[in-house]
């Protein structure tokens, strides 16, 4: 997945001189100059589930003064082109670095090319790109979305090889969306999914997708949802037409958030892939090394884990999101 995405976006091995060079041209954008807070533009795709409300928690519990920044933090709700003005209004502050998490992987050529012109240096969070813009980002801090879909998919393999699957999907053309389908289907084998529709993240889209699924394929019994989010709304759906989550219809996740760790200790979900969105703090110090034109990896993965029915209440009330 991240070849893919490098090559996708012609990262060249030029990226660390390029940061160097912004810091020895003092091209790292003025912010206010005479402060030592590092300006720091941040461009949040919205506040559509659980995850983005904790990793926007994370965000601005991390951000701060007292950690040597000045956020600027922008809610685009879900809108690419709320987005794009978001980072264009922070070209014309000249902040020190601008952060976002793309809410889908293309349509930023143009304004990549912008802040690249700007010098500013780009700390991607979260969801990826697919651009030509050459060495379009400092570094990139996120999960391996390919591999929460194989592990999603090697558990329905293992428990439930003979399921008529349905996929809900999330926001169609998102990282998160295109490479968790990727790697679940080339765990379960394409011809076992029966249909698929996009809940794009929501609770609300995904009840109604299961809606429409359940007239559509009687048969389904085993429901792949990209978040916990549009799951919870799925149950709803399940619930209203007469039949059993977690039984009648499995319900398999990606997220970990509460409430659909709840619904897994609650029997209503089999399965669910955790997605940390807690890395408010691993961001920071990200920027402060991109912003003193310090290398920095490329990518930097979230590291998740599974859950199963065997789920604890002690475990969930233990959690931070
Ligand atoms: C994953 C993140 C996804 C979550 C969804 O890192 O981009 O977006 O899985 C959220 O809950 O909407």
């Amino acid at each position: 997945m991240f070849h893919s995405k490098f090559a996708r976006t012609g990262i060249a091995a030029a990226a660390a001189v390029s940061v160097l060079a912004l810091a020895a041209c003092g091209g790292s954008g003025g912010g206010d100059g005479d402060s030592d807070l590092i300006s720091v533009g941040f461009s949040q795709l919205g506040a559509e589930s659980g995850w983005r409300t904790a990793n926007t928690e994370s965000v601005k519990a991390s951000l701060t003064e007292e950690n040597g920044i000045a956020l600027t933090f922008v809610d685009a709700q879900q809108k690419q082109e709320n987005q794009i003005k978001a980072l264009r209004d922070f070209i014309a502050q000249d902040v020190d670095v601008i952060a976002f998490s793309p809410v889908i992987e293309t349509g930023w050529d143009e304004v990549l090319q912008e802040i690249k012109d700007a010098e500013i240096p780009v700390v991607l969070v979260d969801r990826t790109v697919d651009t030509t813009v050459e060495d379009p980002f400092a570094t990139w801090i996120g999960a391996d979305f390919r591999l929460e879909g194989e592990m999603a998919g090697e558990w329905v393999k293992e428990n439930h090889p003979d399921a008529k699957i349905f996929e809900l999907q999330g926001t169609l053309g998102s990282g998160a969306q295109v490479d968790r389908q990727e790697g679940f289907g080339a765990v379960v084998g394409a011809e076992n999914i029966i249909g698929q529709a996009t809940g794009n993240f929501t609770r609300a889209e995904g009840k109604t997708a299961t809606e429409a699924a359940l007239q559509a394929y009687p048969d389904l019994n085993l429901i792949f949802a990209h978040n916990d989010d549009m799951g919870l709304g799925a149950i709803e759906a399940i619930e209203a037409a007469g039949k059993v989550p977690g039984k009648d219809i499995i319900l398999v996740t990606v997220d970990g958030v509460r409430d659909g760790l709840q619904a897994l200790h609650d029997g209503k979900f089999n399965f669910v892939v955790e997605c940390n969105p807690v890395f408010g703090d691993q961001i920071v110090e990200l920027i402060k090394k991109v912003h003193a034109g310090e290398e920095v990896a490329k990518e930097t993965i979230v590291v998740d884990q599974t859950f199963d029915q065997t789920i604890t209440q002690e475990t969930i009330d233990a959690r931070l999101f």
